[in-house]
């Protein structure tokens, strides 16, 4: 995978040692988003194997130039190996190219590396160290035009459509059901710059299910779900502010610098739905019957999320210690795409609330705000369909009683919060959501 990560890359030591940050302030213009599959999306075994990296890249390269970027999005199924080497039946919306984009020319990343492969650099860089993206992440920039071209392989009718939990609210978007065997080509509407899931929602209907209170998300939950970014013009701010709603124009807001920005996708999986999907009798899963065994970020589990392959470039955040009042943090984009409801917990620093999603509510005139705007949290309670934009300041742990000493990897557990994560598998904790981020001193 390494290899793959170098592939097309400039390697960023010799900017690491010789640019400033302001050297590079000039060329957030030409900046846009980049994507690759580090290993094809196809012979992908496990989560996170393909990759979707944002990074700069040349003047020569920019977004429009050839017209509406175009992607093929295949619906279809994919083993997936759990922790434990369960083999699970899933779904998802497969790039049909292996990526989401075009291939970074000339985008950098730091040459160092921990010894767990996590991408490290002893600097704080500005504008210009390139994401890696899990998989099933499509990143646009403001303006950009995209074209899906969506086929439905499964046997049963399936859709594209980005909303809120909230199903009294209007769809941002929806292809509407796509029978078996048939393709349809959509342009993505403009949306304003957020954090944004697309999903198959077509278990909310009812003539698509026996009981359609019951199967909101079960779709999504079983891998038809995917994180659309859409980002400001400046690829490397994120704009902190109220959340989108459907319908209605951008709410506004401050726009937020980060260094590096990260994707979680939260997920939980019951291996008995699996099997009934596998089975063709998805249509049969009541949500009622939901026994989480996995619980996962980016595909992985326990120690593959903390330890395994790939984890060291998606899941882990990895930064110079810095002081946050004058350094840009770190962006994590954390959704929940499960049936359960999450509870992000991250030890060290707090992070800060910079854009969520509508405040859950059981009645509309009843919202319940778990996490409001520029909030520093330890905990993130996250909803099914929640997103969240978090800053994660990758300042010196505020109850550190004297600073630290430097050259040192300091370890933060993100660990769960949620209860079944803890009991899940026979209670066998931590087998679930937890990672850590890294701060280098
Ligand atoms: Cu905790």
């Amino acid at each position: 995978m390494r290899e793959g990560v170098k592939t097309g890359a400039q390697a960023s030591e010799a900017e690491e040692g010789s640019s400033s940050p302001e050297a590079r302030v000039g060329q957030t213009t030409r900046r846009q988003f980049l994507t690759y599959g580090a290993v094809g999306l196809a012979t992908a075994g496990a989560a996170g194997a393909g990759l979707l990296r944002w990074g700069n890249r040349g003047a020569t390269a920019g977004a429009g130039t050839a017209g509406p970027r175009h992607i093929d999005l295949d619906i279809t199924h994919r083993i997936e190996t759990m922790v434990d080497g369960t083999q699970l039946f899933t779904w998802m919306y497969l790039p049909r190219q292996g990526k989401a984009g075009p291939f970074p020319d000339g985008a950098t990343l730091p040459t160092r590396t921990l010894d767990d492969g996590t991408m490290a650099t002893y600097q704080v860089l500005r504008h210009h160290w390139a994401s890696v993206f899990p998989e099933r992440v499509i990143p646009v920039l403001a303006g950009e035009t995209l074209e899906i071209t969506l086929t439905n392989n499964l046997g049963e009718p399936h859709n594209f459509a980005i909303r809120e939990e909230d199903v009294e609210l209007p769809k941002y978007f929806d292809t509407g059901a796509l029978p078996p065997g048939q393709s349809t080509t959509f342009t993505l509407p403009p949306l304003p710059p957020g954090t944004y899931i697309f999903e198959d929602d077509l278990d909310t209907l009812p003539e698509f299910w026996n009981t359609p209170e019951d199967h909101g998300g079960v779709c999504r939950s079983l891998g038809l779900h995917g994180v659309l970014i859409v980002s400001p013009p400046d690829p490397w701010t994120v704009v902190s502010g109220p959340p989108n709603m459907p319908l209605l124009p951008a709410p506004g807001g401050e726009a937020v610098e980060f260094e590096r920005q990260y994707v979680w996708v939260f997920n939980d999986h019951d291996p008995a739905w699996n099997a009934l999907a596998q089975a063709g009798r998805a249509r049969e899963i009541d949500m009622a019957t939901h026994i989480p065994r996995y619980f996962t970020i980016n595909g992985r589990s326990g120690v593959d999320c903390a330890a395994g392959p790939g984890a060291g470039l998606d899941t882990r955040p990895c930064g110079m210690l810095r002081d946050p009042h004058s350094e840009p943090g770190q962006l994590i984009r954390a959704v929940n795409v499960g049936i359960e409801i999450h509870g992000m917990h991250i030890h060290g620093n707090h992070v800060q609330v910079l854009k969520g999603a509508p405040p859950f509510r059981f009645k509309l005139e009843d919202p319940v705000e778990f996490v409001p705007h520029l909030a520093f949290k330890d905990v993130v309670p996250l909803h099914p369909r929640d997103r969240y934009d978090l800053l994660l300041p990758c300042e010196l742990p505020r109850d550190a009683a004297t600073t630290v000493a430097p050259g040192q990897q300091l370890h933060y557990p993100m660990h769960s919060h949620s209860e079944p994560s803890q009991t899940a598998g026979g209670g066998l904790y931590p087998g679930g959501q937890l990672t850590d981020w890294i701060l280098l001193t």
